[in-house]
């Protein structure tokens, strides 16, 4: 267990597609910070909240640790982590506290441009390409399509023109990377966007209440921008 602190931690992305969003949302909360040297802690002034900044796919590690109380991170990446947790057999260690309206995107199933789709059975047997291994099984054992998952960190949608796999499921949001691959989107496993992610139980001492507090402040500023 960790001690007992008096400043609430967040884990946001360092660079990415959702970094400047989380800060300009948390900015918008009237937090605002000086930045350390190395540029991966930022000291919060107004408010006695941190920032850690940090790759997106760490962030629900930390929050399972203890390391920070709470993060800004797609669903997409919370979900996979707890699915994979799951499947390990470990015990649940973050969820999704609210949704934050940006960074929206769908995890999505597609298949070569030429495939006349009929729905998941086709699927049986093919090798299919993702970052989200969890999800995807979970997809597919749902539907009791028997197909082999290639685990890929990237490039996902080239992986069927190199021979690599028949089909992809990966993040889609225009749709334009999909079609330059002559790929065509079948099937949703998942609309995710970016969320503030927590612990399973809600903190306590005074991080509790800056989490309350935060909250609170995120539900006027989410409420402006609608
Ligand atoms: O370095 P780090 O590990 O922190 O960053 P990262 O490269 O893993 O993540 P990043 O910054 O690319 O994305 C962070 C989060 O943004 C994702 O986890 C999603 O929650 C969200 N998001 C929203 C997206 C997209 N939209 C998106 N379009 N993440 C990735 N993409 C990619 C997608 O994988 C595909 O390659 O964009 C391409 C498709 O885009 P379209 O517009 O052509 O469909
Ligand atoms: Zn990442």
């Amino acid at each position: 267990l960790s001690p007992p602190r008096d400043r609430l931690r967040i884990a946001i992305q360092k660079s990415g597609r959702l970094a400047e969003p989380a800060r300009a949302l948390l900015a918008s909360c009237g937090l605002s910070w000086r930045e350390s040297r190395d540029r991966l802690f930022c000291y919060g002034e107004t408010l006695a909240v941190d920032l850690l900044l940090v790759r997106d796919d760490d962030i629900p590690g930390l929050i399972a640790e203890g390391v920070c109380d709470l993060g800004i991170v797609g669903r997409n990446v919370l979900l996979e982590q707890a699915h994979d947790r799951e499947r390990g057999g470990r015990p649940p260690a973050f969820r999704e506290w609210r949704a934050l309206g940006f960074g929206g995107c769908r995890l999505a199933l597609a298949v070569p441009e030429d495939w006349a789709w009929e729905g998941p059975a086709q699927l049986r047997g093919k090798r299919i390409a993702t970052s989200y291994p969890a999800l995807l099984a979970a997809w597919l054992r749902e539907r009791a399509v028997e197909a082999e998952v290639v685990v890929l960190s990237g490039s996902v949608e080239i992986a069927p023109r190199l021979g690599q796999a028949d089909a992809v499921c990966d993040l889609v949001s225009t749709g334009s990377t999909l079609a330059a691959n002559q790929l065509k989107p079948v099937a949703t496993l998942l609309e995710s966007e970016a969320v503030l992610a927590g612990p399973v139980q809600p903190l306590e001492d005074a991080r509790g209440e800056l989490a309350d507090l935060l909250l609170r402040r995120l539900e006027g500023a989410l409420r402006i921008r609608r």
